[in-house]
């Protein structure tokens, strides 16, 4: 069983608000339909869900947002998700929607549903789920972030690879040089370890990775715009991109 993050950086140009990158797309669903074994697909929300969480000021944190700004963002979501969907299916690759709402009540995921995504997978159907705006109760929401979902899926599931697919090479140590970390080694790393330019969204990225590794399992930051790094590593365990935990 494999888990795949789309991030927002490489399915949308988030220069450019509502905007997705229908090339990058396409040629990752032609390569992904080559991985022989089970998988699940989440992605995140780029120039479409972060753009509207952004102008309606929510975040992570469940407190009191705009319920308009949480109708907003989740309807963007549908609408990228929907994109995803019809590029998976065109390559046949059997996509099963799965929003957040299946398996979170709250903020707490649902055990027997995550089971039951392992078992779509496994049955032939590649569950796709993604970051959304989610319902906290008590008139509260909060921003359920793809690269958290990673985690929570990861600890149920217990995936033999967790792939994050970005739209740099993967980590790197120095953003001038884009010098790359081929190697975060071992459960002996922490989040100081990471070098201070990795800002934003690459910290989440990284906290998330770190934390499935620390569960024992194996974490791959991969390039999107080379989809065939994706590939090699599920099906040759060839990592061009950033391995966290130890490469083989
Ligand atoms: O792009 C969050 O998912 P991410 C999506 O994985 C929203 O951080 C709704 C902002």
């Amino acid at each position: 069983m494999i888990l795949i993050k789309l991030g927002g950086s490489i399915i949308t140009n988030k220069e450019k608000p509502l905007s997705p990158r229908m090339v990058a797309i396409s040629n990752i669903a032609s390569q992904l339909r080559k991985i022989g074994e089970p998988y699940i697909i989440v992605h995140g929300g780029g120039s479409f869900g972060h753009y509207w969480s952004v102008k309606y000021d929510m975040h992570t944190k469940p407190a009191r947002y705009s319920m308009r700004g949480v109708s907003v963002v989740k309807n963007s979501m549908v609408e990228l998700d929907k994109i995803i969907l019809d590029a998976l299916e065109k390559y046949k690759i059997n996509p099963y929607c799965l929003p957040p709402t299946d398996f979170m009540s709250g903020d707490r995921p649902i055990a027997s549903k995550i089971d039951e995504m392992g078992k779509i997978a496994k049955a032939g159907l590649v569950p796709v789920t993604f970051g959304d705006a989610l319902w906290y109760g008590n008139a509260k929401s909060y921003i359920l972030s793809g690269d958290r979902i990673m985690s929570i899926l990861a600890k149920r599931l217990r995936p033999r690879l967790s792939i994050f697919v970005l739209n740099v090479d993967g980590l790197y140590s120095d953003l001038k040089t884009r010098k790359l970390i081929r190697q975060m080694k071992g459960d002996s790393f922490s989040i100081k370890d990471i070098p201070m330019d990795v800002t934003g969204g690459m910290s989440r990225k990284v906290q998330e990775a770190t934390a499935i590794s620390k569960m024992g399992l194996k974490v791959f930051f991969a390039n999107g715009n080379k989809p065939e790094r994706i590939v090699n590593a599920a099906n040759k365990s060839d990592f061009e991109g950033t391995v966290f935990g130890g490469r083989n």
